[in-house]
């Protein structure tokens, strides 16, 4: 299964990888400080060139040591390329925030340093740039605007670095403090599931279609199949390339490009996902926790239009609050995200909400249930549900999804996409959960699924009234065929019948004759022949008296062998016909209320009685009288008192 494939840090794997974005207002110089660290000019379109400004994601790296690469995604700081800017900014490590020193903390600032806080960037520095162009006392009281700036956000106390792009001051201190940090920065997980979220599509002479983006998590190789979600195309990874090296295989945390054969550049678009078939599933619907920016210019309605932002993607959705009318700013609530498109999502991804129009980042927040059913159920419950998805212990936010999915089986894979749990643990979690009775496995070991217990419990209850009920209108008949009872379960597909048959059967409350089943109480009639079967079992009783044949040569003598047989036997001990002595050895009942009498009588003059007593008594050998005793002392008829029996009481 592709995304399990590679669970392990391999040998082969190479310099750690660290994205690093940069963020600020248009005009602050990110592109030149990008130029200078790392001579590229990010700005390549001819409009960028001619405007001055940067329109487009532009991209360079940064060997900082053997073992240590910068990946660099420079974004435009214009306010209309906000969400250029969002599809570059996903994924990265750390954050160089762009402040001009002539100008200050301005509009885009503020928003870019939002998003990175609400995408939650842990770390980054400010380069305090242009200090070529101003006085130190100046930059004094930007210094210490900045602080307050920067106050309760993950930069408050980051390091701020004056730098000079046009002279060259404080480049190297600027290097520096950025090896530091990339070298705190954790690696990223290779064990996820495979996430290429696409950030830009070109066409390259000779190979044809390349995407790129930034590698969130998992592994790609060269022939790896994959799909481009949310379309579901097909294709397979011809070639790739890391920083424009062809590579083999491409590690989370790397700049990628991937040559896709067989795929137009028309057909796809920045915003979509590369992934491994069938790993993930695109949604229209999500369920998120929310909160709305204490600067929000106002407060979000119920329902109100906004611009969802997940990865590289935006999509335009409605909000729906759970549990008031309005969201004011500075608040978070939980809200259910009703998405005009598709959007592929994994449990605890961070997303930025923009509002419609204007366009202005408002919130966000993050994916509590990535593929949510339909929201029908009563607004606390609701609250309840998403309250252990936010905050629950990993146990409980498994059975909440097992709950949640109802009677479709639900699949370690996709409970990994939604519990946001690392693939040990949810089989630990799983473990527990099946010894504990909560889940019912499929298929074995649960490699087709699994259920939770109170919709197998219902389900099997669902059954039994089926079967009560078609038995009460139609007493005549041996059962319902099983086709038809499975028709009246549409919600149970054919594994979890076929589980929940097996397990009533098993309980016995249920039984299945030729194809039909029936409530194990339920007897059904016989045909003729199996009538004459019954008649002659019976006479075959009657006739031996207290020496009954065994079983299984009876059967044969009436005509019904096999299970049928069998069946029909019980039928005659059900009716009383026969009583049970032990195992296989059956009494008519006619003889048995005769030995019964006689032994009451013989305890009546003699008040004990011994084994050969008793075999006289009925002339039958010690092969009767032990059972036929040892039967009347269980049913407290008799006591046994050393060699003899006595009344019971
Ligand atoms: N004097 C001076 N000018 C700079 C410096 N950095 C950038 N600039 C100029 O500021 C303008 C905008 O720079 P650019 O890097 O395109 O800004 P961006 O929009 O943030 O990418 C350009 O004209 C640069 O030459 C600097 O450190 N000193
Ligand atoms: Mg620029």
């Amino acid at each position: 299964m592709p995304p399990f494939r590679r669970l392990c840090y391999d040998a082969t794997m190479p310099t750690k990888h660290i994205i690093v974005g940069t963020a600020g207002h248009i005009d602050h110089g990110k592109t030149a400080l990008v130029k200078a660290l790392t001579g590229i000019d990010t700005d390549r379109l001819k409009e960028e060139k001619e405007r001055g400004i940067s329109i487009e994601l532009g991209f360079a790296n940064l060997a900082i040591s053997d073992d240590l690469s910068l990946g660099i995604v420079d974004v435009p700081g214009h306010e209309r390329f906000v969400k250029t800017m969002l599809a570059g900014i996903g994924g990265i490590d750390l954050v160089i925030l762009v402040i001009a020193a002539d100008e200050g903390v301005m509009p885009q600032t503020r928003e870019h340093l939002h998003i990175c806080d609400l995408l939650q960037v842990k770390r980054g520095l400010v380069a305090l740039t242009k200090v070529d162009l101003v006085e130190p006392d100046w930059m004094e009281m930007v210094r210490v605007d900045l602080e307050g700036f920067l106050a309760g956000t993950f930069l408050q106390g980051a390091p701020v670095i004056p730098v000079s792009s046009l002279t060259g001051q404080g480049l190297p201190e600027l290097r520096e403090v950025l090896r530091e940090l990339a070298e705190a920065a954790p690696p990223k997980r290779q064990a996820g599931i495979f996430r290429l979220p696409i950030d830009r599509v070109f066409s390259i002479k000779g190979f044809g279609t390349v995407v790129t983006g930034t590698l969130w998590s998992g592994t790609l190789k060269v022939g790896d199949e994959v799909v481009i979600l949310p379309h579901e195309l097909r294709s397979r990874v011809r070639r790739l390339q890391v920083h424009g090296k062809t590579v083999e295989q491409a590690w989370a945390g790397q700049r990628t490009a991937v040559n896709l054969p067989g795929l137009e550049v028309e057909q796809l678009d920045r915003g979509d996902l590369v992934a491994f078939p069938g790993s993930l599933k695109p949604t229209t619907a999500l369920d998120v926790s929310l909160a709305l920016l204490k600067d929000a210019p106002r407060a979000l309605r119920n329902r109100a239009r906004v611009r969802f932002h997940l990865g590289t993607s935006e999509v335009l959705a409605r909000v729906v609050l759970l549990d008031r009318e309005e969201l004011n700013p500075g608040e978070e609530s939980f809200a259910h995200l009703r998405l005009e498109g598709l959007a592929t999502a994994l449990a605890g991804d961070r997303y930025v909400l923009r509002s419609y129009s204007p366009a202005l980042t408002i919130g966000g927040g993050s994916i509590l249930d990535p593929t949510p059913p339909v929201r029908r159920r009563a607004r606390a419950q609701l609250l309840e549900h998403l309250k252990v998805l936010r905050s629950g212990t990993s146990g409980q936010q498994v059975e909440r999804l097992l709950l949640q999915a109802g009677p479709a089986p639900i699949t370690l894979d996709a409970l990994r996409a939604s519990a946001s749990l690392d693939e040990l643990s949810l089989k630990e979690e799983m473990k527990r959960l099946v010894e504990a009775g909560v889940a019912v496995p499929l298929g074995g070991k649960g490699e087709l699924g699994y259920i939770h217990r109170t919709t197998f419990d219902r389900l099997a209850g669902e059954i039994l009234s089926r079967l009560e009920e078609f038995h009460r209108k139609e007493p005549l008949k041996d059962g319902l065929p099983k086709e038809e009872l499975r028709t009246k379960l549409p919600q149970a597909g054919p594994v979890l019948f076929a589980r929940l048959l097996h397990d009533l059967i098993e309980e016995r409350r249920i039984a299945i004759d030729r194809e039909k089943v029936r409530h194990y109480l339920h007897q059904p009639t016989f045909s003729a022949e199996e009538q004459a079967v019954k008649g002659r079992l019976e006479a075959i009783y009657r006739d031996a008296g207290f020496q009954p044949p065994d079983l299984e040569p009876a059967l044969s003598r009436a005509g019904g062998g096999g299970k049928a047989g069998v069946t029909i036997f019980h039928r005659l001990a059900d009716e009383g016909a026969v009583v049970k002595i032990k195992d296989d050895l059956y009494l008519h009942r006619e003889h048995y209320e005769r030995a019964k009498g006689m032994l009451l009588d013989y305890l009546k003059l003699h008040t004990s009685i011994t084994v050969p007593e008793f075999k006289d008594l009925l002339g039958v050998s010690r092969k009767f009288a032990i059972p036929f005793l040892e039967h009347f002392d269980s049913v407290k008829l008799t006591r046994r008192r050393g060699d003899e029996r006595v009344p019971y009481a």
